[in-house]
């Protein structure tokens, strides 16, 4: 059997590929690109919540925040693990991200306006990301699969945390009401835009497919997330900010109304509300903690004899 052969075998039988195993370099190229953007925006993912960490409205609240914030860390942290594992290192990922050349989801380029905020984020963005990564829990690459399985546990943590926080400010005052609604009012579009352009205008889908990369388009994906996310706003009493949403008979689905991709573009181009800011803060903090990684570095030299030390 051929290095090819084996690596198409693989895919048909469902099997995994794994970082010893030979793979297309476009294969290798495509999961960098993904696991790079997807690793880039769980960590800058952190800086709109993190936003409200210091006016978070009880100690329980700000605790469940910090821990919440500190999880999105985390999930950065298992997916440039499994990016490295295509041969990439984590410095140089940095360098793309900070040099404008790897991208990060859309949805993170949008300020965080009022408490309710973290309620949508929980609610319909963490909700979202989960819809995609449920299905990249049985992507064809390994560790990338793995690393999602448990970012799905924590990301369902999430969702409900946010959701709980949509049902008290729901249930409470005229005015906790209407800050809910401004937040669904102002997160619902650019939650349906995180998926992806439509099918028809992506680049990667259809190879990306083929390799079992992605099990499902981001058509797909989309309308199971609006499928599952309007009964909860109707059980809020909140109202999806979209006149054409309609439930049709005969497909089983909300239908929604036309989503504003030339704002999608301008986000992705770089033109969002937040998008210098969000980079610039990252930067900011990579330039900062240059310290903590000199340090590591020169422990880890100094120690390298000692048996007793985990290298770093
Ligand atoms: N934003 O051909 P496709 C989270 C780009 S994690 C920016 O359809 P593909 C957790 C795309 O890169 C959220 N750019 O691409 C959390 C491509 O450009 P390129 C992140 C986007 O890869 C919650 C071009 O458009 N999740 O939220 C976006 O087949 C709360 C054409 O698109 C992931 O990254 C976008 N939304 O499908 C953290 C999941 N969509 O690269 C903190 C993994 C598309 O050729 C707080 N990624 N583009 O220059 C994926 O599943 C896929 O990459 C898609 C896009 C579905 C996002």
């Amino acid at each position: 059997m051929t290095p090819e052969e084996r690596f198409e075998a693989i895919l048909a039988a469902d099997e995994k590929v794994e970082p010893r195993d030979w793979m297309p370099d476009a294969y290798r190229k495509t999961l960098i690109r993904q696991i790079a953007q997807h690793a880039h925006s769980e960590v800058i993912g952190q800086q709109p919540e993190g936003n409200w960490i210091t006016r978070a409205p009880s100690l329980r609240r700000k605790a469940i925040l910090v821990a919440k914030v500190q999880d999105e860390a985390g999930h950065g942290l298992y997916l440039y693990s499994a990016a490295e594992t295509l041969g990439i290192s984590r410095d140089e990922l940095q360098d793309l991200l900070h040099a404008g050349k790897q991208k990060y989801s859309s949805i993170f380029n949008y300020p965080t306006l009022s408490w309710a905020d973290m309620g949508a984020i929980g609610w319909l963005v963490d909700g979202a990301a989960i819809t995609n990564q449920v299905m990249l829990t049985r992507t064809s690459y390994g560790p990338y699969a793995r690393a999602m399985i448990r970012i799905c546990k924590e990301e369902s943590f999430h969702q409900r945390q946010g959701y709980e926080i949509m049902l008290t400010l729901a249930n409470g005052s005229a005015e906790q009401k209407a800050m809910a609604q401004d937040a669904l009012d102002r997160w619902w579009w650019p939650s349906l835009m995180m998926f992806g352009p439509p099918d028809a205008e992506s680049t990667h889908t259809e190879q990306s497919v083929k390799w079992k990369i992605k099990r499902e388009t981001n058509d797909q994906l989309r309308q199971r997330f609006v499928d599952a996310t309007v009964p909860q706003a109707h059980f809020l009493g909140l109202t999806v900010p979209d006149p054409d949403l309609h439930w049709d008979e005969d497909s089983g689905h909300w239908r929604f109304g036309p989503i504003d991709w030339d704002e999608f573009w301008e986000v992705v181009k770089g033109n969002g509300p937040c998008n210098k800011e969000r980079l610039a803060h990252k930067v900011q903090a990579w330039e900062d903690g240059a310290w903590v990684r000199d340090a590591a570095r020169a422990h880890a030299a100094k120690h390298a004899d000692d048996p007793m030390e985990v290298s770093a």
